[in-house]
């Protein structure tokens, strides 16, 4: 018997050094003897020697950490790890045995090992969560589970037999269809799951423990009859009917939108309140983080709904779009996470608003992938070295990778893209892919020649477009430049193929020429557009066509004109956001609010014609991050103070100059009736609350009087949410009275919380610090819960400028603090979150030098986990 040892070990693995497996997997029989201290797995693989791997017979490598050995065989024979010449050796990453000790081409591995789900703080592997056992797996979590060549070309049907006590373990899930189940002596009981459909290990699953399911079916359009269950802890019933509403509705989706219908007799979603991430698409059995299933009135709020169901939609997606087609390797994650985003994307926009939902997605894509992008954490949609797989699911992979999808759709059109997609689906199902067999089906469907396309995948940074125009009376030229600043590993850049949709509107304000996309292909490109009537009014990147930033210096006058006339929705708001970007820089550097600018929005948010959600937004002020990032695109050093500073003036300048129109407006927006969580609903909710926002910054007593009322009275989490925030954010006296009835209220549901939590933590006040670490010793706060962390810790380092970049560094040194605490518990968490000082370069050379010696302080520690150390080290620029 022996026992691996933690792995400490360095390794950078890239993707010019991909072999094939030297051994493929026919099937796995999983045998789970459930014990919270002493689980004991007995693992059956009948192994073939992979075809494509000619010459001597490969060693038999299996990937395990953190197992206990307890016996292995092959064909039957006992194997014994003693001795230099033994067969069977072992490392910190696995064990292997040589090949020329193995029987033949074909053999039965059958292995014992022992594991801790108690001790697996990690929540990697199976571990225990509240009493309930649960995985994850994805990337290299099966490895904590057994010996096996845990990589995703490895595709095999899976056998599993979960034995566990009955009383604590009642419902014993894991992929596939259910099989055989009983009663055993002692009190034990078993449950036999055959999941018939070749898959990886990663989308491997198993959940035991007390649960109840709320259920329902679907009928496919074949007619095959699923069933579909919720799993969750008894109490939580009655919060499951929308995410299985948005389960029903995405699997319709697939079958009209891609021609892709469910292939098990049963789907299964379990709620899990320990989880490191959203949710996860193991094949038939995901498993969600309980924040993104449970929903009420009284405890989510619209944006939870919208949540709860893109990933829903996301995670079932993904039974096509990453189970029955995978990725090779770890590089080509973004071959199931671009589309898959892509796709729950589309869903969304079908579903509520398109323009709306582009306007989200652009929203997050900025604040998280160009921030990302423009920082020493920039790396390409498909990543060419790593050292912690786990740290590569970031924005650029799922949210840029989506964008490349969505480019591809704009230049081989609609039509195009459903036949690579079909033929994609036709010639990959069951294969482990790469992202130039996906490429070649679009080049195979349409004819159209991607090798420079492909640039996308591989060039990190985001581009800039500049823009001159010509008019000479007659013709407009408009004429686009392209530039991608280096990044780290890449300095020098190539030209990428950037459609450009673009539309000329007239001076009247109507189109004059409709969007047509221009393919810029080349460093420098002209288009020229003729017999034009008058000088045009160009609109460019219409819905954001391209993951790019758009540079275009305009005067006030011209951006309230497209902000009152585009027809684009997209640069509608576009228009209102350049002209808000503008303005702070104005007050940055000591100028004033020109009072066109609250007119021009007055008028647009006064629009009847237009949807409530699409104002709100338009009255959204830029976050304070964002105009960090523009005061360093104009070759600046931020200054969190001063950007705070102007953008406070701003929302009081708003509150000021709109006070009746806005009051007006709220009133107006009220919902009859019950709570529903509709867009349309939650449009009028979200125009309502802005407006309260922007009244509360102008500072009547009528406002707070008005924002607390609201708190009192409202019959749904989001009003009541956001009173509460607003009067929070204010630091009006009626904040700290509701904060404690808020708690008294809610003390019992620890997801909501997380948003009392969040609401204090991201409050712009100069003692921010100070309240979180006060907060950080109250019992609600269980740090090693990742939910809580993030809702305290994780939002006030990347959702509270004031308090994080507090002048004395007080803000940068509690997120380091807390980092360091959680890092030997959950470091998957925590290199998550450390990335918060990855933007430490924008900012002026005081907070500069404080972020700095954070994130060394950090680096010092030689116990510092793998994941946290490859962040920390690649923000430092080591
Ligand atoms: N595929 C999972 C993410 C796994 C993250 C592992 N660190 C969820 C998703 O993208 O759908
Ligand atoms: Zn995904």
């Amino acid at each position: 018997m022996r026992t691996d040892t933690a792995p400490g070990t360095d390794r950078t693995v890239r993707l010019t050094d991909y072999t094939p497996p030297g051994w493929l997997v026919e099937r796995v029989r999983l045998e789970v003897d459930l014990a919270p201290r002493a689980t004991r797995v007995r693992t059956r693989i009948r192994f073939r020697r992979n075809p494509d791997r000619p010459g001597a017979r490969p060693d038999l490598r299996l990937d395990g950490r953190r197992l206990t050995f307890l016996a292995a065989s092959i064909d039957g024979q006992p194997l014994g790890d003693a001795g230099p010449d033994a067969a069977l050796s072992f490392d910190a990453e696995g064990l292997s045995v040589r090949g020329d000790a193995l029987p033949g081409d074909s053999f039965e591995w059958d292995c014992l090992t022992e594991i801790d789900p108690q001790a697996n703080t990690e929540l990697e592997g199976l571990y225990l969560s509240r009493g309930m056992f649960c995985t994850q797996c994805e990337a290299e979590g099966f490895r904590k589970i057994t010996y096996y060549p845990d990589r995703p070309d490895v595709m095999a049907p899976f056998t599993v037999r979960i034995e566990g006590p009955r009383a604590t373990c009642p419902v014993l899930l894991s992929n596939g269809n259910p099989g055989a189940s009983g009663d055993l002596p002692d009190g034990r009981h078993f449950a036999e799951w055959v999941d018939p459909h070749p898959k990886p290990a990663y989308l491997f699953a198993l959940v035991a423990g007390d649960l109840v399911a709320h259920r329902d079916g679907f009928t496919t359009a074949s007619g095959r009859e699923v069933d579909l269950r919720v799993w969750v802890r008894p109490g939580d019933e009655d919060k499951c009917a929308y995410a299985m509403d948005a389960l029903k509705r995405s699997m319709r989706w697939d079958e009209v939108a891609y021609g892709r219908e469910y292939d098990l007799d049963i789907f299964q979603i379990v709620a899990v309140d320990d989880f490191n991430m959203g949710a996860m698409e193991n094949k038939g059995l995901n498993i969600f983080n309980s924040k993104y299933v449970l929903a009420s009135p009284e405890t989510a709020t619209d944006a939870d709904y919208e949540r709860i169901e893109s990933i829903v939609a996301h995670e079932y997606f993904h039974n096509w779009t990453g189970n029955r087609i995978t990725c090779r390797d770890w590089f080509q994650l973004c071959l199931k996470e671009g589309l898959t985003v892509f796709r729950d994307q589309c869903f969304t926009a079908d579903t509520r608003s398109e323009p709306v939902k582009r306007i989200d997605d652009v929203k997050m894509l900025r604040a998280r992938q160009f921030r990302e992008d423009q920082g020493p954490l920039a790396h390409p949609v498909r990543p060419e070295e790593y050292i912690e797989i786990n740290n590569f699911y970031t924005a650029t992979v799922y949210e840029k990778g989506a964008e490349v999808i969505r480019m591809l759709r704009t230049l081989v059109g609609e039509d195009g893209y459903r036949r690579a997609l079909d033929l994609y689906f036709e010639r990959h199902d069951g294969q482990a892919c790469t992202i130039e067999q996906f490429r070649a089906c679009f080049e195979d469907a349409t004819g159209r020649d991607l090798s420079q396309f492909a640039l996308w995948w591989s060039q990190s940074g985001t581009p800039r477009l500049t823009m001159a125009e010509d008019w000479d009376g007659a013709a407009y030229t408009l004429t686009l430049r392209q530039e991608t600043p280096p990044t780290p590993g890449q300095a020098a850049k190539a030209p990428l193929v950037i459609p450009v949709a673009a539309g000329l509107i007239g001076p009247d304000g109507a189109e004059m020429v409709p969007t047509q996309v221009l393919e810029l292909s080349r460093p420098e490109q002209s288009f020229r557009f003729e017999g034009l009537p008058a000088r045009p009014v160009a609109s460019v990147l219409r819905g954001f066509s391209a993951p790019v930033v758009l540079d275009r210096p305009l005067d006030d006058a011209t951006r309230a004109f497209l902000l009152a006339h585009d027809a684009d929705p997209f640069n509608r708001w576009q228009a209102g956001r350049d002209y808000a970007i503008s303005i702070a820089l104005r007050l940055i550097e000591g100028g004033a609010i020109p009072n066109a600018w609250a007119e021009a929005l007055g008028r647009l948010v006064a629009d009847e014609a237009l949807d409530p959600a699409f104002r709100a937004l338009a009255l959204e002020l830029p976050g304070e991050d964002e105009m960090a990032g523009e005061v360093v695109a104009r070759g600046g050093l931020a200054d969190p103070d001063a950007i705070h500073s102007a953008l406070r003036a701003m929302r009081a300048h708003l509150g000021d100059a709109l006070g009746a129109e806005l009051s007006r407006l709220r009133a107006a927006m009220a919902v009859d009736g019950p709570y529903s969580p509709d867009a349309a609903s939650a449009g009028r909710r979200a125009l309502a609350n802005r407006c309260m926002v922007l009244m509360l910054a102008a500072g009547t007593a009528q406002a707070h009087r008005a924002a607390e009322a609201q708190f009192d009275a409202a019959d749904n989490m989001t009003d009541r949410i956001a009173a509460l925030a607003a009067l929070v954010h204010a630091d009006a006296p009626g904040a700290a009275s509701r904060l404690d009835a808020f708690h008294a209220a809610w003390r019992h549901d620890p997801l909501v919380l997380d948003k009392w939590l969040t609401v204090q933590a991201t409050a712009p006040v100069s003692d921010a610090a100070t309240r979180v670490a006060a907060l950080t010793g109250h019992p609600s706060f269980e740090w090693k819960n990742p939910n809580r962390f993030r809702a305290l810790i994780g939002s006030f380092a990347m959702g509270n400028a004031t308090g994080f970049h507090a002048a004395d560094g007080s803000g940068y040194r509690l997120v380091a603090d807390w980092l360091l605490r959680l890092d030997p518990v959950n470091p998957q968490t925590t290199a998550r979150v450390a990335g918060c000082f990855e933007t430490w370069r924008r900012y002026e050379p005081g907070r500069q030098a404080l972020m700095q010696a954070e994130l060394r302080r950090i680096a010092a520690v030689e116990t510092l986990s793998r994941n946290t150390r490859e962040i920390v080290e690649r923000i430092l620029g080591g």
